[in-house]
């Protein structure tokens, strides 16, 4: 009989086997409904693995598992990135002149490097909540770059690391899966040194502001940390492993296109050709948003996208993704997770999505069925049971589908000339502080407001039609996707700039548009990205913005609002699992008798228009330039009645 571990490698190298492998994984779903003892009854009190078995599902052995380290110092090293985990071919050996000095408190561990080129540190967090929603990895509170002062000891770490091979421990690891899967060897969840500092050396947002006012500091850092690459791939080119893990979360918006190319192409290719030529495939998570990056991930030489996410929790549909990667690499994912939640599908749309996705992989090679990202913890269990019967039945290879390759359908927004034609029609004395705006030069701008404000012009008419119709141009150019996330911030923070040296100027009220918002993330959700993006625009175009940050309890967030009276809340989530905070915080608000003071907006990637009626907020904004123009809109009638 054929075995997954046969199934999912013919699947790797495009060949024909008897049957469409199936690999849910079911992590995160596992370790919450463990925790709270909701486990399905035939399998209480099973491991994952045994359930996996048990269903006759193979067993998912991409991600490493963070949390599962043998010794607590095996995964001491998080905020640099780099663990000692069984899944990984090879361990860590931190120069002898660095002390490494640990501080534990409560949940938070803070961890400090004394190097000779000076002391950088870091604080992670995993507590209570984290462990019950079955978050798999520990939060970095700090990071450990900050300031540009850290570069330099972080430099330092990385330019002397030593790796040694583990191939016993991979080894040992690999026998336990057996034929049951396949024990894919993790060489780097980063996929170049630019991506390692972006992924895991600084907060979010922050790698795009140093990105530009760093990008020296950036760049020899990134040189730095090439050493530590290739030594790791000159190790795992030696591992007794198939697949290796190669880059990790890729997103249109955070990796996007332009950014792409430049720092994470030329990596992805050369550990593809490099590992290729040494026998191995090289399997990348590609779990985000990848329509501005289909023809690059295609052209990186990877041998497998793995939780790979379709319509409708992304753009790209399954046939798409087929057509346009089917004869050059291996997709494995393809079933959304949101079609395993009742709240969400229906029992027929969930059939209907299977139908469709049999249909959409011509003969059925080169795909591996699994759940993109992973299995919620709310799923519905018996849909992942259906999925894998169904796939007994329906998938047997080869399928009778046919499919074109190479044919584009949906496209990346195209590049246009910002503003180009708009530009014209504004005043020209306007012109150079809107393009100080767009193209975020912060020190420019002072010096062009200085000379209007010589010149006699109102600070009111700088504000109005330099700097806001700039960032108008630019909410709108972000909504029509032909500006990213930098430019975003760049832009935002070179208006809040300007517009604090106006302040002065700007006699009586508020100095640009007027209101004040309050935005959070809800508790049990550490995403911030989009969050601090919608908060960076608003406080762009003038309002006053107060940021609350991330994973805030909702009796917090009540407290917060009844302290700083916004009149609007702006309210995110990111996760299937915390959306209904959203519900909770706007009950919580009713009772405290404050609902009626405020307006309120949510967002986030798996809230829609018609959740956010449903819990009763009076707007959702879909992307930051939404946001302002909802927030705008709910202000302008707050203010007319
Ligand atoms: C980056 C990322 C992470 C990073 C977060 C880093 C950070 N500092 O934020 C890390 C790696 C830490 C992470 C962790 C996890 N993640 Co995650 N992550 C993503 C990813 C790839 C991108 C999110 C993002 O930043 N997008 C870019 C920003 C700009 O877009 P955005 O967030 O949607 O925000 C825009 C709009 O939504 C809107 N908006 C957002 N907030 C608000 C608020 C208001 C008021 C308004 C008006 C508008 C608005 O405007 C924003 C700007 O345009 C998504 C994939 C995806 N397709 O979303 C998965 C994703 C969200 N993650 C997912 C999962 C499962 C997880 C984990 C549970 C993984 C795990 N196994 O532990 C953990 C959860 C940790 C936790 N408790 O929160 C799933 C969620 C599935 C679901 N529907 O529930 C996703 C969808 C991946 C997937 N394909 O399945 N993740």
């Amino acid at each position: 009989m054929t075995t997954h571990k046969q199934r999912m490698l013919a699947a790797a190298r495009g060949d024909l086997s008897d049957v469409t492998p199936y690999v849910p994984r079911i992590d995160l779903w596992y370790n919450a409904n463990s925790v709270n003892g909701t486990l399905p009854k035939q399998h209480q009190g099973r491991t994952q693995d045994e359930i996996s078995r048990a269903e006759g599902w193979a067993l998912h052995k991409v991600i490493p598992e963070l949390l599962a380290a043998e010794r607590p110092e095996d995964n001491l090293h998080r905020a640099l990135g780099i663990y000692d985990l069984k899944e990984y071919p090879f361990r860590h050996i931190l120069p002898k002149d660095i002390e490494v000095e640990v501080k534990k408190k409560g949940d938070v561990t803070r961890v400090v490097y004394h190097t000779p080129l000076g002391t950088a540190s870091a604080k992670t967090l995993y507590d209570e909540e984290m462990r019950k929603a079955g978050v798999s990895i520990t939060w970095i509170q700090e990071r450990i770059i900050k300031r540009p002062e850290d570069y330099s000891p972080v430099g330092y770490i990385f330019e002397n690391l030593e790796i040694v091979p583990a191939f016993e421990e991979y080894s040992k690891w690999s026998d336990y899966i057996g034929k049951d899967g396949v024990a894919c060897a993790v060489a780097n969840l980063s996929a170049s040194p630019m991506h390692h500092i972006q992924r895991d050396l600084l907060a979010a947002t922050d790698f795009f502001y140093h990105y530009h006012d760093y990008s020296r500091e950036m760049r020899e850092l990134a040189d730095r940390i090439e050493r530590y690459f290739e030594q790791i791939l000159a190790v795992v080119a030696e591992a007794p492993a198939e697949l290796i893990v190669w880059g990790t979360n890729y997103d249109d918006m955070i990796t996007y296109s332009e950014y792409f190319q430049k720092d994470i192409l030329p990596w992805l290719q050369r550990a593809s050709d490099f590992l290729g030529s040494a026998g191995k495939l090289v399997v990348s998570h590609c779990d985000g948003e990848n329509l501005g990056l289909m023809d690059l991930i295609r052209d990186s030489g990877i041998h497998v996208a793995e939780a790979v996410c379709p319509y409708p929790m992304t753009k790209v549909r399954i046939e798409e993704y087929y057509q346009r990667w089917g004869d050059k690499l291996t997709i494995w994912g393809g079933i959304p997770s949101n079609l395993l939640l009742a709240e969400s599908t229906s029992d027929q749309d969930f059939e209907a999505y299977l139908d469709h996705l049999f249909k959409s992989i011509g003969d059925g090679r080169r795909m591996v069925f699994g759940i993109a990202d992973t299995t919620p913890p709310n799923a519905v269990f018996d849909r992942l049971v259906r999925i894998g019967e169904r796939i007994e039945k329906e998938a047997r290879l080869p399928l009778a589908g046919s499919v074109t390759f190479g044919v584009p359908q949906s496209k990346a927004p195209k590049e246009v000339q910002r503003g180009a034609e708009r530009k014209e029609a504004l005043d020209a004395a306007f012109m150079e502080i809107q393009q100080d705006v767009l193209q975020g030069r912060d020190e420019d701008i002072l010096k062009h407001v200085q000379q209007l404000l010589d010149q006699e012009v109102s600070a009111q008419d700088i504000v109005q039609k330099g700097m806001i119709s700039a960032m108008m141009l630019i909410s709108e150019d972000f909504k029509a996707g032909t500006v990213f996330i930098p430019e975003v911030l760049l832009s935002a923070r070179t208006m809040s700039r300007a517009a604090e040296s106006l302040e002065p100027y700007l006699v009586a009220g508020p100095r640009t548009a007027s209101g004040k918002i309050l935005i959070g993330t809800v508790h049990g959700d550490l995403h911030d990205i989009g969050k601090n993006l919608v908060a960076a625009m608003m406080r762009g175009v003038g309002f006053e913005v107060t940021d609350i940050g991330i994973n805030v309890p909702t009796d917090d967030f009540v407290r917060q609002v009844q302290e700083h009276e916004p009149d609007v809340v702006g309210i995110s989530a990111l996760l299937t699992t915390t959306m209904p905070e959203m519900r909770k915080l706007i009950e919580a608000m009713v009772v405290a008798g404050i609902r009626d003071r405020v307006k309120v907006v949510v967002g986030g990637a798996p809230v829609n228009d018609r959740f956010a009626r449903d819990i009763g907020a009076d707007g959702y904004g879909r992307d930051a330039g939404d946001a302002v123009e909802v927030v705008s809109r709910l202000l302008s009638q707050k203010t007319s009645c």
